[in-house]
């Protein structure tokens, strides 16, 4: 039998990850994360995890000698992270990495989504430039406009240095006001809707994001407002801003996001003033790969050195100190 530490990798991960975890670890594949697919006494064996996607509390049941979930992504909804926590077991993210990618992205989907470029651009290989004319002028644009930034975290500050090169406002809402930066804070979503035409979310999925962005919050943000969502689709009332869309309650909406992924809700989709990404904010290869890489660090600096690169505020384990019982360790 082989000596190494044995890591579980359920369901798809980038291919980089299991290139820079086998010299070090044996890793274990199975389909997706179900603890079905694991014979009990091939889960004992198991002591850390590598994952893209849930990870769930009957999985982490399954694995009594557990020590580390290294999840891809810096959202780490899908690990039933208190489940983890109550049994000492870290769980790492992988933040930072993606922050440049992911605020590039969202100032693209901004410009798109104001200025109409995918359909102007669908315009000139329609043949309709020679045949018809110019692409309609748009009636929107991101010229006096103030943006509010819903999160104003890694990615958040990210996004409006970015913003700041723009020359437009700059506010944002968070539960408490930050003391290093020079932008109007709104200690509630709604008083900024208000305040602002231009609503920008990366807030993480959590039980008190969840479909904040709604009906009032979309009518306080008025007919010239935008929203642009590069956080979870969980944040955002799908039905009520399809609504608000078609209503001209708010002019436009560019989201990369969505409450059911892959599923796009039909009323988004036949929406002419929506921009729609498929989930790709981070997805360069130059920034997966730094994913990837984190998660890989996370496992072996667990490993090799008692401690993760970078776990989660929740579970601040080192590897003796872990909350769990002293057998697990
Ligand atoms: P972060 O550094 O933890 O920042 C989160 C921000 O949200 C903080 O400013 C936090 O401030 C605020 N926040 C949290 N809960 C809040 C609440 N209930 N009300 C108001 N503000 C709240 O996280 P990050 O690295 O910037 O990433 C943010 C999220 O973006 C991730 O969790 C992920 O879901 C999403 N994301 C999406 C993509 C994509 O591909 N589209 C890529 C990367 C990340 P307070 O704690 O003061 O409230
Ligand atoms: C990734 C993300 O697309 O980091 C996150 O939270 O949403 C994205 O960067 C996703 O995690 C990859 O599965």
């Amino acid at each position: 039998m082989s000596a190494k530490t044995r890591i579980l990798v359920p369901g798809p991960i980038r291919e980089r990850v299991l290139e820079r975890l086998k010299d070090r670890f044996d890793v274990v594949r199975i389909e997706r994360a179900d603890p079905a697919l694991l014979a009990r006494s091939e889960a004992a064996a198991i002591s850390g995890v590598a994952v893209s996607g849930s990870f769930n509390a009957a999985l982490i049941e399954h694995l009594p000698s557990l020590e580390i979930i290294a999840s891809f992504g810096v959202g780490y909804d899908g690990v039933d992270v208190s489940a983890a926590a109550s049994r000492g077991i870290a769980v790492t993210n992988t933040p930072d990495v993606l922050n440049d990618e992911v605020a590039d992205t969202a100032i693209g989907l901004l410009l798109n989504t104001l200025r109409r470029f995918p359909q102007a651009e669908t315009w000139l290989r329609e043949g309709r430039w020679k045949r018809e004319g110019a692409f309609p002028l748009t009636p929107l644009t991101l010229r006096g406009r103030t943006v509010g930034i819903y999160g104003l975290g890694r990615i958040g500050l990210a996004i409006a240095e970015r913003l700041k090169g723009f020359g437009v406002g700059i506010a944002y809402h968070t539960r408490r006001p930050r003391a290093d930066v020079p932008y109007a804070y709104y200690p509630s979503l709604i008083e900024m809707a208000d305040a602002v035409d231009t609503l920008i979310a990366i807030v993480p999925k959590t039980a008190e994001t969840h479909r904040t962005i709604d009906a009032p919050v979309l009518r306080a943000l008025g007919p010239n407002g935008v929203l642009i969502n590069v956080g979870r689709g969980w944040t955002v009332d799908e039905e009520a801003l399809a609504q608000a869309l078609e209503n001209g309650v708010i002019a436009a909406a560019g989201l990369d996001v969505f409450y059911d992924e892959p599923h796009v809700p039909e009323a988004l989709l036949a929406l002419p003033n929506v921009a729609l990404l498929p989930h790709v904010a981070s997805a360069s290869v130059a920034t997966r790969d730094a994913m990837a890489d984190l998660v890989a660090d996370n496992l072996r600096a667990w490993f090799d050195t008692g401690i993760a690169l970078t776990p989660v505020p929740e579970t601040p384990f080192t590897r003796k100190t872990g909350a769990g019982p002293e057998s697990l360790r």
